[in-house]
């Protein structure tokens, strides 16, 4: 539902332009790990509402945002995709190293970083701050999940730990808005104290006292255990490479050497600095530099491979000993007991399908009352505005067209919202990263990683954020398998559809009690949407990419929690929000056209004609018969046939399109009530019903499989960066479609039913 994302990325050139017109703009970046809250304290300190969640991997783009302190004062905060190391391993943690590393294309005058850690979770977050600090760019640490730490028995020094990396921390609690005002006066601190001219150490001139001196930088070797034995040695040993990208890049003394470092220590780092280099001859340089390295470390007889983490490592592990203390609570456990049963390998599917059918039996039960609320609403609106409007095509348009076409999709809300409601439950829980866990063995045995997992299960609220998220994958074909299949996860704007069919088709038995037969036939067609993209994930990795090596998915998994429904009802009208403004555009502006469609022509006889026939000869009318014989083996008529040509444009609008045909053959005061109109439908020559349980089938299965959404198009055009996959994506979802439904209806008729 996320359409608004749309806007982004794109004219993130546009801001950065206006931004740097404004002179002395300061920037300041938030990073660190993934998961450890770095979006939460982003919104505290902005005022924005930027997407968290219970799992790494929500934040997928550079999100930008102004700080004002008390006197006034600014800086820009930049909230970045959370990343372990300096060494990208996919999309989303490949901006934030080029952002830090001065590669990015945007210009950026950065004077602090500030690192959200993990309080819990501080041994691993460390590494990064290490390496952080060998940028040689001011850093500062806000000491997030304090809370966590405390109640899972961490105790940390923090002063203790603020002297010996030589950075200012402030302890936070984002969640709770805890230390989010220190945090800020720290910040702006920090920045004023810093008044080195703004740009990079070139312009800060030769002898000045550039950010490698800055206080935050400790002198390199003096923090590395092993590398104090090591000495001078090691320093010598890296200089050429340190030379190297002294020579070219941007990166000031320290980070110089670190790099050098990480480059010896690691082929995927020097990977990523060649890719970075047009000049083949400068790459070869590296690569050249990085060998004689490499043989000079052999020599020493020091391990070059991993050399980086293993100083690290010892630095840190030191570290940790001195400043902090755990005791080890029942707390702590409780998430490892309840992952006992939740991930167990026999009774943790079940769980999952047991957890996800009762959601979608609760969606249609608790919806009921809500939605019969709406229908009257919107009946009584149609019923008024009729009555106060003059007899004409301003009424007809309104209460037939605009009312009739919205009102139809807006009654589906309520089930909209526990979606979503639900949805977001489960991810606050940690429960959803817990299904991710299970997940990862099916997704296995397609060819695929864990790591698709989260971005389809994002995809069951809406493709648009789930294709987004797939720049957490690191393998180019895993995501692109991913992106091309998470169409086929149940979105949000397929419920009204399913909802409306299974509502009007399918009794409301009581099946084991909890279940009735209408909620399961929910789960089932969001089980199929699955199992469908898992045959389509199996052939496209037959078809296009036999030689991808699936990458192993470690997925650290959040610890369980209360829910708080603070949270998760925002969440819930936030995305509410973005559907109804659609509803509220291409809806009605759909809506408004077809109504037009199917009231003209209007000849001289019209008047005489039975509004069947009016609407027949309608250009509507003619359009849907044009294409029936394309879709009568499919047990479509001519009304659904105009309903699938406008849903191409979003799924939902078939709903609207519906309505508004109805109530143009209608005509009356009364808004017609669709899921009766849909029963009532008689053939008028042969009396039978149109619309069978059959149809009925037949027609949801077209819409779980066709790719009937415009924005899904151009976010995946803008991912993939080329028109060839999205029109692979059109293609292939609509024949999938046409022969599933083509299947279901025709198998159907063989075995008696309809
Ligand atoms: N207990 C606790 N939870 C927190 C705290 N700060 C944030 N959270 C929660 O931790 C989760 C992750 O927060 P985010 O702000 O999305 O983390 P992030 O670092 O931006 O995550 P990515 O973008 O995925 O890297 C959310 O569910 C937050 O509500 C805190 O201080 N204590
Ligand atoms: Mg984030």
């Amino acid at each position: 539902m996320n359409r608004f994302i749309l806007n982004h990325p794109l004219d993130m050139a546009e801001t950065t332009d206006t931004f740097a017109a404004r002179e002395s703009v300061t920037d300041v970046l938030l990073v660190g790990n993934p998961n450890t809250g770095k979006t939460s304290v982003f919104n505290s300190l902005t005022g924005l509402r930027q997407k968290t969640g219970n799992y790494p991997g929500v934040t997928v783009e550079k999100k930008s945002g102004i700080v004002t302190a008390p006197d006034g004062a600014t800086l820009r905060l930049h909230d970045m995709p959370g990343m372990y190391s300096l060494t990208p391993k996919s999309l989303d943690d490949s901006i934030a190293r080029e952002v830090l590393i001065g590669e990015a294309d945007e210009d950026l005058d950065i004077r602090l970083i500030v690192v959200v850690a993990d309080a819990s979770n501080l041994n691993r977050n460390l590494y990064l701050v290490t390496q952080l600090i060998d940028l040689g760019i001011p850093v500062a640490i806000a000491m997030n999940m304090m809370d966590n730490a405390v109640s899972s028995g961490v105790h940390i020094d923090l002063d203790a730990l603020a002297d010996h990396l030589q950075v200012p921390i402030v302890p936070v609690i984002a969640s709770r808005q805890q230390g989010i005002d220190e945090l800020r006066q720290m910040m702006f601190d920090q920045v004023n104290r810093d008044t080195r001219p703004a740009g990079s150490p070139e312009e800060a001139g030769p002898g000045s006292s550039g950010p490698a001196s800055s206080p935050a930088t400790v002198s390199f070797a003096e923090r590395f255990p092993r590398r104090r034995l090591l000495g001078g040695l090691l320093d010598e040993a890296l200089s050429p490479a340190a030379a190297w990208f002294g020579e070219h890049t941007n990166l000031n003394e320290v980070a110089q050497t670190s790099e050098a470092l990480r480059v010896t220590s690691s082929d995927q780092a020097l990977q990523t600095w060649m890719d970075g280099r047009q000049d083949a001859s400068c790459k070869e340089d590296l690569k050249r530099i990085v060998e004689q390295t490499r043989g000079r470390l052999d020599e020493m007889q020091v391990p070059w491979r991993m050399l980086e983490t293993i100083l690290r490592y010892d630095q840190i592990d030191e570290l940790y000993s001195k400043v902090v203390r755990e005791d080890r609570s029942a707390r702590a456990s409780l998430s490892v007991r309840l992952d006992r049963v939740f991930t167990h390998r026999a009774a943790g599917p079940a769980i999952v399908l047991i957890v996800f059918a009762l959601v979608f039996q609760s969606i249609f039960s608790w919806a009921e009352a809500p939605m019969t609320f709406i229908e009257d609403g919107i009946g009584a609106l149609g019923a008024f505005v009729y009555q106060f409007l003059p007899a004409g095509l301003l009424r007809n348009l309104l209460v037939d067209g605009v009312i009739a076409g919205v009102g139809a999709v807006l009654v589906f809300l309520p089930q909209i919202l526990f979606l979503f409601f639900f949805l977001a439950l489960l991810e606050d829980t940690g429960y959803m990263a817990r299904v991710a866990f299970i997940m990862d063995r099916f997704m296995k045995s397609m060819g695929l990683s864990g790591h698709s997992v989260m971005p389809l299960l994002s995809s069951f609220a809406c493709a648009i954020p789930g294709i987004m998220a797939t720049r957490t994958i690191s393998s180019w074909k895993d995501r692109l398998i991913t992106i091309m299949i998470a169409p086929l996860m149940s979105c949000s704007a397929r419920l009204p559809v399913y909802i409306l069919l299974i509502g009007a088709f399918f009794p409301s038995m009581t099946i084991l009690g909890v279940f009735t037969l209408q909620g399961l036939m929910l789960f089932t067609m969001y089980i199929f949407g699955i199992v469908v993209a898992i045959g389509a994930a199996l052939v496209f990795k037959q078809l296009f990419m036999k030689d991808a090596v699936s990458t192993s998915f470690v997925m650290e998994l959040p610890p369980y929690r209360l829910p708080s429904l603070k949270w998760v009802l925002l969440q819930m009208f936030e995305r509410a929000k973005v559907f109804v403004t659609e509803a509220g555009q291409i809806i009605l502006a759909i809506s408004v056209v077809l109504w037009f469609l199917a009231s003209y022509p209007q000849p001289d006889d019209y008047d005489s004609m039975t509004s069947r026939s009016r609407i027949q000869q309608s250009y509507a009318g003619q359009l849907g018969q044009l294409i029936e014989p394309a879709i009568e083996p499919l047990g479509f008529d001519w009304k659904v046939g105009i309903g699938l040509i406008t849903s191409f444009v979003a799924r939902e609008v078939l709903v609207s399109t519906m309505a508004t045909i109805y109530n143009v053959e209608e005509a009356d005061e009364a808004s017609v009530d669709l899921r009766s109109a849909l029963q009532g439908e008689t053939d008028p020559e042969t009396g039978e019903r149109v619309y069978t349980p059959l149809v009925a089938v037949a027609l949801m299965v077209f819409f779980a499989l066709a790719c009937q959404c415009m924005a899904t198009v151009a976010i995946v055009k803008r991912e993939t960066n080329s028109w060839k996959w999205p029109i692979v994506m059109v293609l292939y979802m609509t024949a999938l479609a046409y022969v599933g439904s083509f299947v279901v209806y025709q198998g159907g008729l063989l075995l008696g039913y309809g």
